[in-house]
């Protein structure tokens, strides 16, 4: 039924334009079809559908992987006042790359996806220090905190993860927030994030929001 349109969004998608993605959910909403299925039948299969190419073409089509989850965060969070029956939060991450580190790309694709979700998702910005990382997720009630590393030595350092890994135990905070970790180091190596201290990783945003949607509910009260 709503086939013209998501092949026009995901057109749009394809093609990296912005505003006529935006044009295609607006269109669709006029039409009838409901802030609901927006999120689940339009927003969310895009994102899969890139997934499943970008591991085909990873640098060609950065871009698109790139909009499309951004796109997907900005209409989840107009969408989501508008449902009939609010969803049900899972939790709260806080999420930042890790000390020496600035690139925020991945990072911002993981965020689009968890608040596609409905993971409520704290952004701690780039090259974030080990105790900010607990403070803040302490502070904001989260239980999961997400390291995002592209390069090797900031996966492997003793200031990222294995220095939050450290803090928490210290503070007697393990019970209550976990660590999930993600960036290329951990691709090349599915071991390494055992060895950091992290209690999972997930290879891209859609994985990671299955993922850490378990951590929280292992971790709820
Ligand atoms: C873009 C880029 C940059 C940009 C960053 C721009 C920005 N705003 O982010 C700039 C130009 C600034 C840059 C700088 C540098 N870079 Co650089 N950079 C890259 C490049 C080309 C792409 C990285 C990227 O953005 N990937 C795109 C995203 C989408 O990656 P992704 O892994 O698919 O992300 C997914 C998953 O990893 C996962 N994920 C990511 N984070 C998280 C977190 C959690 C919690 C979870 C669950 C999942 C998850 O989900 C994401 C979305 O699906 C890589 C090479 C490459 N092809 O990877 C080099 C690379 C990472 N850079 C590298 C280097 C060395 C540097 C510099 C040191 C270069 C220099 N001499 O100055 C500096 C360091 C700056 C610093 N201190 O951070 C090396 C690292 C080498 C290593 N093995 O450690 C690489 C691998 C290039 C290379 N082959 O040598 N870089």
């Amino acid at each position: 039924m709503y086939d013209q349109i998501i092949t026009a969004y995901n057109e749009a998608i394809f093609d990296t334009d912005r505003d006529r993605a935006l044009q295609v959910v607006r269109q669709a909403e006029q039409d009838g079809m409901s802030p609901e299925d927006i999120v689940f039948k339009l927003v969310m299969p895009a994102i899969e559908l890139m997934l499943a190419s970008v591991s085909e073409q990873m640098n060609a089509n950065l871009a698109q992987h790139f909009l499309t989850s951004q796109i997907a965060a900005e209409v989840v969070e107009e969408m989501l006042p508008r449902f009939r029956q609010a969803p049900e939060a899972c939790g709260t991450i806080v999420i930042g790359t890790s000390p020496g580190d600035f690139h925020g790309l991945g990072k911002r694709i993981v965020i689009g996806c968890l608040k596609a979700h409905m993971i409520e998702t704290i952004d701690l910005g780039l090259n974030v220090a080990p105790e900010r990382f607990v403070d803040e997720a302490v502070a904001h009630g989260a239980g999961v905190i997400g390291i995002s590393s592209m390069m090797v030595h900031t996966a492997r350092g003793e200031n990222g993860c294995r220095m939050v890994r450290q803090i928490l135990r210290e503070r007697g905070l393990e019970g209550k927030i976990r660590i999930i970790v993600g960036g290329a180091p951990y691709r090349f190596d599915a071991r390494l994030f055992k060895e950091v201290g992290a209690d999972a990783w997930a290879e891209n945003g859609i994985a990671a929001g299955s993922v850490i949607a378990d951590l929280l509910q292992e971790v709820r009260p």
